[in-house]
């Protein structure tokens, strides 16, 4: 990746230069690492422009973020003209006028009306490109937005751009564990080598961190949710102290998850109870030593009471209890983020209603510097789920959304799905108490679960690495189009070419909705597998709680499918605004996507297709197979617009993706069938085995587990 010192870019840039004249013109292999920071050159029209541009940037400060802002443009520059020598002339001093001359690019970034939280505007005029920030870090983040235009084709001297984020907290949650294993990673092991850190720090912490910058990405929290105590120890510390110093001109914060037994893991007590007085002293005496050795760490992550972890409730009280206690610790200095993911083993309440049951009325109870953390719908990350009903029901809690980037259950790294479409859909979501779903976190934020890992392209296939792009896009502006994203995001990363951009979005754009088509139609949920949840098992029924048994949201029987969450089942609809309980709330006129989430329905329930609910279902099944299908084929046309290496690898996938979209097919099919006795619609393919034979499959070795 790019970004390294200008005479050593210098240098690969002349020898690169020397090499191609001596190699055939062909399209170079990519292995991806670069993501949609390839910066490749540009041609015509677009080139010409660009090679007007005066060849020297100065910069009034010596600031390491605009100093990295001032390389990422050279870099950025070099890439984009496809040749160095333009790139001549860094000059850092303190008066912009002393070099006596006119600088194309001016950075002004602390300007007292430069806007806060990384805002930047980036403007042309006669003499030059302004990039204009209240702070460095918007300068960064202009310079990223410049080359994003540029690369896009935009025109140099015509630029008039300003963006500020819609939200301060722009996260990523790694669920990476001190031993290098990811849990729901897919794209190899973590990328953090603790075992060599704080001595060692390998250059792709700093490219990781670049990347986020250039997506507006600023905080990242290291390590699993399902936490580690031994994380909280001095050794740790001193780890994460280095990667937070590789990171801060970057402007991204570290957060650490947080095991809440650690008082009693790693500290000695004989209690975790956050009214202990001994327990309140030693967190605060953690934190202390943390903002010791990371004077802006961002605070704690933490999951409670949940899944077996240890929490507040093991001693009798309350989330915010054990809330307030942690960010009593940290003070001013940072916050707390408390997960509302919670379900409890003792409770038969549907799993749909019970992180709403425990946390509405704590409304207004949590301290200023914590915030709750919640999941895009009320189960987990399924392909499709209704927004969340906490989101507009805690006016007086700082409430943050967390979105999955990993696909744990959308096909893992192999399948295409973009899932900007899906964020979208959640952000875009009326509550009816007040506004969107992106209005309700807009003072606070919003975090993905990251897709990365050790593999060269980062996330474990090609596309993955949208994901991340749209996740960071969207936390910065959510109001962006998926559309748009795709395309930037596109033509960045593979090809700028109007054929191409016009092929590949449509196909990312429809690429979700596919999945859930072949996975999870018509509102099911939590179809697949146990434990791994590699491919589909919606037969299983036997595990120790009834919440984690696909038979439990699917409720099929000899008459009909589906969750009855109206009034006459769980009445999860009640936990929704008025408006949208009115809307969901009746079987014929809901959205057929939520009917079987919401509604328990006969197998010949009329759809406004005028099919019946089975002959829909089918039909939808089959709907997605063909797009996965469709999507392969087009692909196929593509190679004249990617690399052989990145072109083989996507049809690879998608050769993956294609059988087993059909294995999820055919296994739920048959599966529906030994329920419900009924025949196929006439002219459909019959599964290609026998329910048994799905049943048998077993996949103990399946990753991210
Ligand atoms: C589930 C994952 C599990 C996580 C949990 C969580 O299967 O690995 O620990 O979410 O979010 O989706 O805590």
């Amino acid at each position: 990746m790019r970004g390294r010192g200008l005479v050593n870019r210098l240098a690969t840039a002349f020898l690169g230069a020397f090499a191609l004249l001596l190699s055939a013109p062909a399209a170079q292999a990519e292995d991806g690492y670069d993501l949609w920071l390839r910066y490749a050159p540009l041609e015509g029209e677009a080139l010409e422009r660009l090679e007007a541009i005066q060849p020297f940037i100065t910069i009034t400060t010596d600031n390491p973020t605009v100093r990295l802002a001032a390389d990422e443009l050279l870099d950025g520059m070099t890439g984009l003209r496809g040749y160095p020598h333009h790139v001549a002339l860094v000059i850092l001093q303190s008066d912009v006028d002393a070099t006596g001359k006119a600088s194309p690019f001016r950075f002004a970034c602390d300007m007292p009306d430069g806007g806060q939280g990384g805002a930047y505007t980036v403007q042309s005029d006669d003499a030059g490109i302004a990039i204009t920030s209240g702070e460095p870090i918007g300068c960064l983040y202009g310079v990223y937005a410049l080359l994003r235009e540029l690369s896009l084709g935009a025109d140099p001297y015509a630029l008039n751009m300003s963006s500020s984020p819609a939200m301060p907290l722009r996260m990523l949650n790694h669920w990476d564990n001190p031993d290098g294993s990811v849990e729901r990673g897919y794209a190899g092991r973590s990328i953090f080598d603790w075992w060599h850190l704080p001595e060692r720090l390998d250059q792709r912490m700093v490219d990781y961190a670049r990347a986020n910058a250039s997506i507006g990405i600023n905080a990242v929290a290291v390590n699993n949710v399902n936490a580690r105590a031994e994380m909280l120890e001095q050794r740790y510390i001193a780890k994460l102290a280095r990667l937070a110093d590789a990171w801060r001109p970057y402007g991204i914060r570290v957060f650490l998850s947080a095991r809440f037994s650690a008082p009693r893991d790693i500290g000695g007590l004989d209690t975790a109870d956050p009214l202990d007085p001994a327990v309140r002293a030693w967190w605060q005496a953690k934190a202390d030593e943390i903002y010791a050795a990371i004077p802006d760490f961002g605070g704690f992550l933490v999951k409670a009471n949940s899944e077996g972890q240890p929490g507040p409730q093991d001693y009798g009280r309350t989330h915010a209890d054990g809330a307030n206690m942690l960010a009593e610790a940290l003070g001013t200095r940072g916050t707390v983020i408390w997960r509302a993911f919670v379900y409890s083993a003792e409770d038969d309440t549907d799993r749909a209603m019970q992180a709403y049951n425990e946390f509405v009325p704590l409304d207004g109870q949590f301290a200023d510097n914590v915030i709750v953390q919640v999941k895009n719908g009320p189960v987990d990350f399924q392909p499709r789920e209704p927004f969340h009903p906490m989101f507009g029901a805690m006016p007086n809690t700082n409430l943050m959304l967390e979105a999955q980037v990993t696909k744990e259950y959308l096909g893992f790294a192999s399948h295409l799905a973009f899932l900007a479409p899906m964020w979208e859909e959640v952000l875009d979501a009326q509550t009816g108490r007040g506004g969107s779903v992106a209005d309700v976190i807009a003072p606070v934020g919003m975090a993905g679960v990251a897709n990365t890992g050790s593999d060269r392209n980062w996330s474990g296939s090609d596309f993955d690495q949208a994901n991340w792009y749209a996740f960071g896009r969207l936390a910065w502006d959510p109001s962006l189009s998926s559309e748009q994203i795709a395309r930037e995001w596109a033509a960045q990363t593979f090809s700028r070419e109007e054929e191409f951009l016009d092929t590949v979005v449509p196909i990312m754009l429809r690429s979700r909705e596919a999945v859930v088509d072949y996975m999870t139609p018509l509102g099911l949920a939590h179809q697949m597998a146990t434990g791994h949840h590699y491919g589909p098992g919606p037969w299983v029924c036997d595990l120790g709680r009834p919440e984690w048994n696909p038979c439990y949201y699917h409720r099929a029987d000899a008459e009909g499918i589906g969750f009855d969450r109206t009034e006459t089942g769980s009445n999860a609809l009640a936990q929704y605004g008025p408006s949208v309980a009115a809307l969901w709330g009746d079987a014929d006129a809901i959205d057929p996507k939520w009917l079987l989430w919401f509604h328990h329905v006969g197998w010949d329930h009329e759809m406004p297709s005028g099919r019946t609910l089975w002959a829909e279902l089918v039909h939808r099944y089959d709907r997605g197979v063909a797009r996965v299908d469709q999507m392969a084929e087009t692909w196929s046309t593509l190679s004249q617009y990617v690399d052989a290496e990145r072109f083989r690898a996507v049809s690879e996938n998608l050769s993956i993706q294609q059988r087993e979209a059909r294995w999820w097919r055919d296994a739920s099919i048959a599966y529906w069938q030994s329920v419900n006795g009924l025949e196929l619609p006439e002219g459909t393919r019959a599964p290609e085995h026998d329910l048994e034979y799905y049943q048998s499959l077993s996949f103990p070795e399946a990753p991210g587990n």
